[in-house]
């Protein structure tokens, strides 16, 4: 405690120093009332200090003291505002690794589990982890990989989280869900397209361990004025490829990038003759990983038509590729960056719809076996009024239309009109924008919102295709028991 003591012998002299002032003033106060004038006042108290050296002199003093004790207060002030918005932070960038760690020391193991999910199929592909899935049931995140879990038929644990008290996730310094925990290796998969991305990632290259895919999803980690930790994940909408043979032979390689260069040069040269204002190139970094993984994404795209050598076959197979990667970045992005915000504000427009979604969630995600009756009505009653506030001001930020019905068609028809005659935007099977766009639908099923969307729009074959796929797998979802 000694860093106190200056503190509390300030303080003291303060409080001596009050003591002084209210006495001067009181000494001050009698002479006026004794008084008639305020001259005769001042003239008296000038009197008084000339004529009380002494007392002038421990006046001085005591503002010498006060003046030091506030310099003092306000620099253990700052130095304590900027140790707690600033202090810890280098610490986090630099080893996102440790915050995780202690996260999962803390987790509790073995985690409340409210039901696990296996298939009477096999999965589509061999995937040897066992997984739980933090979650809010009609999350339209969680929804998603839920969605992307069981088209898989990877088999999975799902612990319910309480969304008003959160204590099921209390230990995770992420403070959103979905999360997932790869158990086997005690890893945390925060954000819903990065948990799609790394499982996808992996079943193209499976690693030896599950660490050697989700390292390629670091963190950038900030931390909020209030103190609260703000994860993003920029990679995540990227997957991985191996290594091609051309790339890995270094001089295939390199005589593959020269001809690449070469003929995108003439088209440049040969589109800017004819004013096209594309570019027939996109070249971006590509990220490779100690694993020998690089980040898909990345090269070619544009039309490579000369397929007079096998160099640029390849090259053509790569842009098909990239093209399509591209695409599915872009439609993923865009339903969690624009379709999503449209859910909320459209099934707690008034506070009737609110009561009756939060009642559909209570249904749909069996509350009354996971949650007591008070849980479930203060969620319930307490969720609605809150959520109708707040869609409000979703719809406000993101700029919905003054009826959010149309808003919510208006994103429907972008769609399908993306997905075009196509079955899926995929092609023949969905791929993870197609999943991603069903799995945030799923949340509002219940919900008046999503009558009206099956009504006004022509989403519904769509979603009925994916329904058959994700959905007719044979899903055996048990309750553990307690
Ligand atoms: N980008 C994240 C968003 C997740 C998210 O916003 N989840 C909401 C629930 S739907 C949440 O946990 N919000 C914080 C809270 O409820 O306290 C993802 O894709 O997983």
């Amino acid at each position: 405690m000694p860093s106190l003591a200056p503190f509390l012998l300030s303080s003291c002299r303060l409080f001596s120093l009050k003591q002084s002032i209210y006495r001067s003033l009181l000494l001050n106060h009698k002479s006026l009332l004794r008084t008639t004038t305020v001259v005769y006042q001042q003239q008296s108290s000038q009197q008084n200090e000339q004529s009380n050296p002494i007392k002038s002199k421990r006046r001085s003093h005591y503002y010498i003291f006060s003046i030091a004790a506030g310099a003092l207060i306000g620099t253990i002030y700052a130095l304590r505002k900027v140790h707690n918005h600033e202090g810890a932070l280098p610490e986090y960038v630099a080893n996102s690794e440790l915050l995780e760690r202690h996260a999962m020391e803390k987790r509790p193991v073995p985690p409340p589990i409210t039901k696990h999910v296996t298939f009477d199929r096999p999965p589509l592909k061999e995937f040897p982890y066992k997984l739980t899935l933090y979650q809010y049931i009609t999350c339209p995140f969680s929804c998603k990989v839920r969605a992307y879990l069981n088209y898989n038929r990877i088999p999975y644990d799902i612990v319910e989280v309480n969304s008003i008290l959160r204590r099921e996730v209390k230990w995770s310094s992420y403070k959103k869900v979905p999360v997932v925990v790869v158990e086997d290796e005690k890893l945390q998969l925060n954000d819903s397209s990065l948990i799609l991305s790394a499982i996808e990632s992996y079943f193209r290259i499976p690693t030896k361990t599950f660490k050697d895919i989700s390292c390629l999803y670091p963190p950038v980690i900030e931390k909020e004025k209030n103190g609260k930790l703000l994860f993003n994940y920029p990679n995540k909408y990227f997957l991985t490829e191996p290594i091609d043979n051309a790339r890995r032979d270094p001089i295939k390689y390199v005589q593959r990038e020269k001809s690449r260069q070469e003929v995108s040069g003439i088209r440049k040269f040969l589109g800017g003759l004819f004013s096209s204002n594309k570019t027939a190139t996109d070249t971006s970094t590509i990220a490779r990983s100690e694993h020998g993984l690089i980040n898909v994404g990345s090269g070619v795209v544009g039309g490579v038509k000369d397929d007079s050598n096998d160099l640029i076959l390849q090259n053509r197979d790569d842009q098909n590729s990239n093209d399509q990667f591209k695409l599915e970045r872009k439609w993923r992005e865009w339903i969690d960056n624009t379709f999503v915000h449209t859910l909320s504000p459209n099934i707690y427009h008034t506070i009737n719809e609110a009561i009756n979604s939060f009642r559909w969630f209570s249904q749909a995600g069996e509350w009354e076996q996971i949650f007591p009756w008070y849980e479930r009505f203060f969620i319930t009653y307490i969720g609605a009024v809150v959520m109708y506030g707040v869609s409000g001001k979703l719809k406000r930020k993101h700029n919905l239309k003054p009826n959010v019905r149309e808003s919510l068609y208006d994103c429907a028809n972008e769609w399908i009109e993306a997905v075009g005659n196509k079955k899926f935007l995929g092609g023949t099977q969905p791929n993870l924008a197609d999943i991603s766009c069903y799995g945030i639908l799923t949340s509002i099923q219940g919900t008046q919102a999503f009558q009206d969307l099956l009504n006004n729009t022509n989403i519904q074959p769509w979603f009925e295709r994916m329904k058959q796929l994700v959905e007719q797998q044979g899903i055996i979802s048990e309750m553990p028991r307690r």
